[in-house]
């Protein structure tokens, strides 16, 4: 039974995704006699908790209740108050959670706090789950860096164009509209000057929530573009959205060609002075604006630079059943390449998904 709930508690809590950085997705359960008598999930940052949601539903009843939670109910005052005197105000009996807080500001202390009032707590009931469904906060909460989830579609036989450029599209509708689906639960989307010079993508997607119409924050667009060769007229500049359009460049970018980048409206990053992006200095300036997961969605150039410094956490591979050929046409990584086999990069804990025609590859990248 312990365990049905929890599922529900998960489930509600992915109810949010995408809507609640730079905080986790969480929700709570509460069962009296076997009874659920309360429900909840955190839906926006700054907005009260999912343990708090659950109790207000709950009211009377959860005296004597066991409460159910994705994550170790708080203990600290963040912008609002801790769970853990709400729990114990209530009256509740019982506490079950899924995972302790990675956040230092907790990390097991909400727990202590509720075991010394004589609350009975059980930890660790699918926490493989409940720390894949917060993988980018559990890695932005313990190293102050951004989830990086490196995303690309090629052929079968390995391009991610023909020898022309021309690329539209190598994977079908349904790989596509999951990648829709992914931009609006990432804080940032992030390509190469490559990509944005043969596609001219626009990269907005946020979506509001279809069941409480909570909107989460729109993108973050990135562009690695060492030397400013974005034009002005892009439609990552003309096509507005309520977050900014950075240019990540280096000292070396021409200062007429910035100063044309900033009077279209985009953000200007100086990342190295080098003829390449210091790309660990640009992830860790975008936690300044909140920025706590990253997309990226290539060129071979971005993606060879970013996996030879192994700063992807995640990859998304889409091999959709065609056959491009040609010497000339792209790969998805770029770069020189390792030397040998044996120096291949490699992935743990690998899925594997369908989108109609379409495999898509899920893995980690091993560090
Ligand atoms: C959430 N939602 O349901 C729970 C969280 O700034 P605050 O007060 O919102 O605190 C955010 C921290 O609270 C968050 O980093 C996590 O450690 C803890 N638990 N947070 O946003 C919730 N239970
Ligand atoms: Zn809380």
């Amino acid at each position: 039974m312990d365990e049905q709930y929890m599922k529900m508690a998960l489930d509600l809590a992915a109810r949010a995704r995408g809507r609640t950085s730079p905080n986790p997705m969480v929700g709570s359960v509460i069962v009296k006699n076997g009874a659920v008598v309360g429900r909840g999930y955190h839906k926006k940052a700054g907005t009260p908790h999912a343990e708090i949601h659950a109790l207000k539903e709950a009211g009377e009843a959860a005296r004597g209740a066991t409460i159910y939670v994705t994550l170790e109910p708080c203990c600290h005052h963040g912008r609002t108050g801790p769970c853990t005197e709400a729990i114990l105000s209530a009256g509740i009996k019982r506490a079950v959670v899924a995972m302790t807080d990675p956040n230092p500001l907790v990390a097991g202390k909400g727990l202590d706090i509720l075991r010394k009032a004589g609350v009975e707590v059980v930890s660790g009931l699918l926490a493989e789950e409940a720390a894949k469904l917060n993988e980018v906060f559990i890695k932005y909460v313990s190293t102050g860096m951004p989830f990086v989830l490196l995303k690309t579609a090629m052929s079968l036989d390995g391009k991610i164009a023909a020898y022309t450029g021309h690329s539209r599209w190598i994977t079908g509708s349904a790989s596509r509209a999951y990648v829709h689906h992914l931009r609006d639960s990432y804080d940032a989307i992030l390509i190469g000057i490559g990509t944005l010079m043969a596609d001219n993508p626009s990269l907005t997607a946020r979506l509001s929530c279809p069941e409480d119409g909570v909107k989460g924050k729109d993108p973050v667009r990135v562009i690695v573009d060492s030397l400013a060769r974005t034009p002005p007229e892009a439609k990552v500049l003309t096509q507005i959205s309520a977050a900014p359009t950075i240019i990540a460049i280096t000292a070396a970018a021409p200062e007429e060609r910035v100063q044309k980048l900033v009077a279209a409206g985009a953000q200007i990053i100086i990342a190295g002075n080098g003829p390449k992006i210091d790309l660990p200095y640009l992830f860790k300036s975008l936690t300044a604006i909140d920025i706590t997961s990253i997309l990226i969605e290539g060129g071979a150039a971005v993606n060879a630079s970013v996996l030879e410094q192994k700063l992807a956490d995640k990859l998304l591979w889409f091999i959709a059943p065609k056959i491009i050929g040609g010497k000339e046409a792209p790969g998805p990584v770029g770069g020189r390449g390792v030397a040998a086999v044996s120096e291949a990069l490699l992935l743990e804990r690998i899925s594997v998904q369908r989108f109609e025609e379409d495999i898509c590859l899920e893995g980690y990248l091993r560090k």
